[in-house]
């Protein structure tokens, strides 16, 4: 049990705290911001010096070691505090070292979690920042972009983890193979909720549904599985939904279960993700918390089992100060401050009881959580104590943590001897918070009062303008960037079209594009959207002039489905409907047709050739014309193919998209089909919607100073209020 007087003592320790505040003036907090930004760059220049392409910086040895994936996880994790530190120059120069690796085909197993919140996080910020950067934008970008698509390419190979029998995803994942033989069906609780932000972001950027509904049935599914006093366990089981840990707490394991509820609500505008997260802050309240501090409890009867703090838990104060309740979470926060300066550190788990570091958690990895939720309240409350609360933080990591080479995890807070390992968060989330907090006009604080107007396929559209919604890894995500993809909404993916014109652009395929561009008759791809207002993708540039007369109106509609067409998992767009695909035979018949005449005129011209210089070699015959189902099914073996490395080759130069939709066949099909699964959910319904998607009336803009509202506030507006 928790012992009083030790409250009593820390709630004294808390008086004296604001008493001796320190008064902070601009100049101060500038300089402390440069302080910041010197750490950070010391730890980001050392790991490119003795780490990378390694994920990781042993900040000891100085050298590098592979931890969670060899994907260079920390140039990756480090791109957008670039950004926001305002170093364009590098964040443009890293993105094109990351943009040379095309796709994550690896034969390695890597955690599904960490991989979604660290790789595809850090690729759909850098991404959605990169306008910012002065980087040259794809067309269509943000709805379009190669961050983007490597992002989708990564969760691509994570989706197979969520084909199991309750929806939940597996913990461990083989990015070439899929689910790996044997892999544990047991996942945390976190490893199952922590997808609803990047996988919702995909979605609305690229038009594919499947990610945000993966994610958010695997959300409900937790919530399903709640106990009768509305808690959670900390592990279960992804094939038969038992829960294997029964402790129920918000810290590891669970922690970040509860910050994507309340961050996917307000980045969706999914109300019903609120309230199920409010529901359970009830419970939390009821059972776990005690005198503003939490426990662990069993999540069937709420009886105290760990009366422990773990340095995880400290993102909870600054959760609550994006709902609004900033008073409860100062209280909060002032006691984990405390045992902050009881060490000079926060140990991963801290005893309520003795008030002691436990023995066998006594590390601090250089975590992000107490200086995170120190930014967010100083973001709300602009009380000074917050300030001198992140300098705190910042002279014991520059005391103890630093080395010739990085920042070094604490081994020990009590001694605070050394480990040799810098975690990727530490340049992805500790320094970013830090600088952040010490940064008072950084773009992300914008409250809404400026904002930049891009252009889009579907016209202007405006995005920087505040409200910025950071993942679990720290990767802030624009929402408003995400109701720029209007054309996505309806279920085209940008990305594929342009990927379509940049293959067809290529050197060897300037005939198949002049082919294409004959049987059109027209070069450019137009899309409808409900207004009848049209937008034009033409040579690789965003046409807003008026939209040309059509002599033919079926034209466009035939255009239309070609882009429809490319979304890679399906024939549904994201509110559910079916898409058209009456017309789909007119692509394949076009493409098929397009690519006939290539092979027979490639055909014809080998033919000549082969006729020159070998008089031996078979020859495919100057009169025999090759189909293309004759040359991507080989098993058709009547037909005689002209050069299979020839036809290799230029397949694998289309879009995955293109290959597999003229054949299915082509290569061997995954184990997981996602388009089957998504199905496959939306038919089985296992998990009810909770009742109050019905209760609230967004308002359904993209309006900034909603968003800034809720993000401050904390408030949905519900039917009753906007009635009165
Ligand atoms: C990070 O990877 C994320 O913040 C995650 O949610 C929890 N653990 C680390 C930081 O402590």
């Amino acid at each position: 049990m928790v012992k009083l007087t030790f409250l009593i003592s820390i709630s004294v320790l808390t008086c004296n705290l604001i008493l001796s505040v320190r008064v902070y003036k601009r100049a101060d907090i500038l300089k402390l911001r440069e302080e910041v930004r010197e750490m950070f760059q010391h730890a980001y220049d050392s790991y490119l010096r003795y780490a990378y392409p390694y994920d990781e910086l042993r900040p000891l040895s100085c050298d590098g070691v592979d931890t969670w994936g060899s994907y260079s996880l920390t140039l990756i994790d480090a791109l957008d505090t670039l950004a926001i530190m305002g170093n364009y120059s590098e964040f443009n120069r890293v993105v094109d070292i990351v943009l040379q690796k095309r796709h994550f085909d690896a034969d390695i197993n890597v955690s599904v979690f960490e991989t979604n919140i660290r790789i595809v996080g850090g690729l759909l910020s850098a991404h959605l920042l990169s306008h910012k950067t002065g980087m040259k934008l794809e067309p269509g970008w943000p709805c379009n972009g190669p961050l983007l698509r490597l992002a989708e390419d990564v969760a691509q190979r994570l989706i197979a983890a969520f084909d199991t029998t309750t929806g939940m995803p597996y913990g461990t994942i083989n990015l070439r193979s899929g689910v790996p033989p044997g892999e544990t069906s047991i996942t945390c609780t976190a490893g199952v909720g922590t997808f609803i932000i990047e996988f919702g972001t995909l979605s609305r950027l690229t038009g594919d549904p499947l990610y945000e509904e993966v994610a958010y049935n695997a959300l409900k599914a937790l919530y399903h599985h709640r106990s009768p006093i509305g808690l959670l366990g900390n592990h279960i089981d992804v094939m038969t939904g038992r829960w294997t840990a029964q402790d129920a707490g918000i810290g590891g394991g669970i922690d970040s279960y509860y910050e994507y509820l309340v961050k996917g609500a307000i980045l969706l505008e999914k109300p019903e993700l609120m309230s199920m997260f409010l529901e359970a802050r009830q419970s939390i309240e009821k059972y776990l918390k005690k005198d503003d501090w939490f426990v662990w409890a069993t999540m069937l009867r709420g009886h105290v089992t760990l009366p422990v703090f773990q340095s995880l838990e400290s993102y909870w104060p600054g959760l609550l100060s994006l709902i609004g309740e900033s008073d409860a979470a100062m209280r909060i926060i002032h006691n984990y401050h405390s045992v902050w300066r009881q060490y000079g550190f926060t140990p991963e788990v801290y005893n309520l009881g003795t008030g002691e570091a436990s023995s066998s958690r006594e590390s601090y990895p250089l975590r992000p959580e107490l200086i995170e939720s120190i930014m967010y309240l100083y973001r709300d409350t602009r009380d000074p104590i917050l300030l001198q609360m992140g300098e705190d933080i910042l002279r014991s990591i520059q005391h103890s943590a630093r080395t010739p080479c990085g920042y070094a995890t604490i081994k020990d807070v009590r001694d605070h001897r050394k480990e040799d390992r810098m975690e990727s968060f530490f340049l992805a989330e500790t320094t970013k918070y830090l600088y952040l907090l010490f940064d008072p006009d950084n773009f992300i604080h914008n409250p809404g009062v400026r904002g930049t107007v891009i252009d889009t396929p579907n016209g202007e559209c405006v995005v920087d303008l505040g409200g910025y919604i950071f993942n679990t890894e720290a990767h802030p995500i624009d929402p408003n960037m995400l109701y720029c993809c209007h054309e996505a909404r309806q279920g085209i993916n940008i990305s594929e079209v342009y990927s379509i014109y940049q293959i067809l652009e290529e050197e060897d395929n300037i005939k198949f594009m002049t082919m294409i561009e004959a049987n059109t008759n027209e070069t450019k791809i137009t899309q409808s959207n409900n207004n009848n207002n049209e937008s034009a993708i033409e040579n690789k540039t965003i046409d807003h002039t008026e939209p040309k007369e059509r002599s033919d109106e079926n034209e466009p509609e035939q255009n239309q489905v070609l882009i429809k067409t490319e979304s890679r998992t399906g024939y549904v767009n994201l509110d559910g409907t079916e898409r058209e695909n009456a017309n789909e035979s007119n692509l394949s018949d076009l493409v098929k047709e397009t690519i006939n005449k290539y092979y027979n005129d490639t055909i014809n011209a080998e033919t000549q050739e082969n006729v020159k210089h070998s008089a031996e070699e078979p020859t495919a015959g100057s009169s025999q014309t090759v189909e293309v189902d004759d040359i991507i099914v080989p098993e058709k073996s009547e037909v005689q193919l002209p050069s299979v490395t020839k036809t290799k080759e230029v397949m694998n130069m289309l879009p995955k998209v293109i290959q597999d939709f003229l054949n299915s066949d082509w290569k061997s099909k995954p184990k997981c089909e996602p388009q089957k699964m998504l199905e496959r959910i939306r038919r089985e319904q296992k998990y009810p919607d909770h009742p109050d998607v019905y209760k609230y009336e967004l308002l359904l803009t993209p309006a900034p100073s909603f968003l800034q509202r809720i993000s401050l506030a904390g408030e949905f507006l519900n039917k009753k209020q906007l009635e009165l």
